[in-house]
């Protein structure tokens, strides 16, 4: 792809098909808030080639921020952390086997010098994902600041001051 060719600013990815159904909650909040992504399958064990050749170009691309969904042992958010400055978002997708508490402490566990952010298991983890990455950008983006504050005042206008039934 050429040069900042890419509108979408964040990328979403993710190990797998079935992490969608979690890493849709990232981009579904994004585009609440007007906010483009980029959503890809990228996995560190079966296309580890691809997850290679994204880390790589994703800036070229422009992207600026990554969401990065796996689990069981999530290797993913750590691996593209270890491949590009950019900003990784980690979320730990929700496990059959060890409910995501495998996913978790995989993401959580980088070695100094390698950051990456880690959200809760699941989720709420995609959507917080989602709206932090969003408050990165909005950093450097008035109107998506605005957009961020209007979001999350509808959020808590939303909350009854007492239980309905
Ligand atoms: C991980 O293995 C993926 O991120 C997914 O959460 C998990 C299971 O993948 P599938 O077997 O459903 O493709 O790499």
């Amino acid at each position: 792809m050429a040069e900042g060719a890419n509108k979408a600013k964040i990328a979403i990815v993710m190990g797998s098909q079935s992490d969608w159904p979690t890493m849709r909650c990232a981009a579904e909040v994004l585009q609440e808030l007007g906010v483009e992504s980029d959503v890809r399958i990228v996995s560190a064990h079966r296309t580890p080639d691809r997850m290679y050749d994204f880390a790589r170009g994703a800036e070229a691309e422009g992207i600026r921020l990554i969401i990065a969904g796996a689990g069981g042992a999530a290797h993913l958010p750590g691996m593209l952390s270890a491949l590009t400055h950019l900003p990784v978002l980690g979320v730990p997708v929700q496990s059959k086997a060890l409910s995501g508490q495998d996913s978790l402490l995989s993401i959580v566990q980088m070695p100094a010098g390698i950051p990456t952010a880690t959200f809760a298991i699941g989720e709420a983890g995609a959507t917080n994902a989602g709206l932090y990455a969003a408050a990165i950008l909005a950093l450097g983006d008035p109107a998506l600041t605005q957009r961020l504050k209007d979001w999350r005042a509808a959020r808590t206008e939303s909350v009854s001051e007492r239980p309905e039934g």
